[in-house]
């Protein structure tokens, strides 16, 4: 009997060992580029009003962008939650039954750097720690820096860090080109398309080091103080 059904699926398409997956928070004041990270990185380059025929979910401001699989020897899907400046309360609402999440990325414009960041920065941190994501597991991804000289972006980084007392351990902190190239004009989308490639792959590479996932729902049900917010 066995021998038959073995026979039956021998022309079956055969699963792959190394397919992967990870998932990532988003967070970012408006316009610091939360969308075309999490575009890119999923590898949505279409414009974005054709995102939702693949099947994206949508709940509140708060999108889940389900990725294709990428990697030639290793396969890895990278799903990628745009949190959109939803309230606190939404983004818990939309992780409350979230087991998996890799990693969260807090996405900083340079040119916004010094307006608004200080108060919301300490706001996007402490959600992140009520569900569990910290230190090593945050990823502070810099947008809008392709026209800085590599000295400006260290003398940036290194005031970024001393502004926000950001544990000097573990920072990772990236730069990166994530411009939506429809919406740049002709000439200078073709300028800056291999650093928003080059962005992009780094990027991926980086998340996909993160193997480990983390247990929000667990997180979320075990804080009384989160308990507090979610019902007020
Ligand atoms: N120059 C430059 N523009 C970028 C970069 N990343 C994103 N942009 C552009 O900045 C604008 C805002 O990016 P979005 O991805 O919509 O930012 P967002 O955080 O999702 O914005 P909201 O949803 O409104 O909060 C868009 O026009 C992007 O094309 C970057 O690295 N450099
Ligand atoms: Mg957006």
């Amino acid at each position: 009997m066995a021998h038959i059904t073995q026979s039956a699926y021998s022309g079956f398409e055969a699963p792959v060992e190394d397919l992967q997956t990870r998932k990532v928070l988003v967070l970012g004041l408006p316009g610091s580029g939360k969308t075309s990270v999490c575009r890119h990185v999923a590898g949505f380059y279409e414009q974005s009003d054709d995102i939702k025929l693949h099947g994206s979910k949508v709940s509140y401001e708060i999108r889940e962008y389900k990725g294709k699989y990428f990697g030639q020897s290793t396969k890895t899907r990278y799903t990628m939650i745009d949190t959109d400046n939803a309230p606190a309360k939404q983004v818990y609402d939309f992780l409350r039954f979230e087991k998996k999440i890799n990693c969260a990325i807090i996405c900083i414009s340079c040119e916004l750097f010094r307006r608004e960041l200080k108060n919301e920065l300490s706001g996007m941190l402490s959600l992140l720690y009520l569900l569990g994501i910290s230190g090593s597991n945050i990823l502070y991804v810099f947008t809008h820096g392709e026209t800085y000289t590599h000295e400006a972006k260290f003398k940036f980084v290194s005031e970024f860090k001393k502004t926000f007392d950001i544990d000097t351990e573990y920072p990772r902190v990236i730069y990166g080109c994530f411009n939506n190239l429809h919406e740049t004009n002709g000439v200078y989308s073709s300028l800056i398309a291999t650093d928003v490639s080059k962005s992009i792959t780094e990027l991926r590479e980086i998340i996909s080091k993160y193997s480990r996932s983390i247990n929000v729902a667990a997180n979320i049900d075990k804080s009384e103080y989160l308990k507090k917010i979610i019902n007020s």
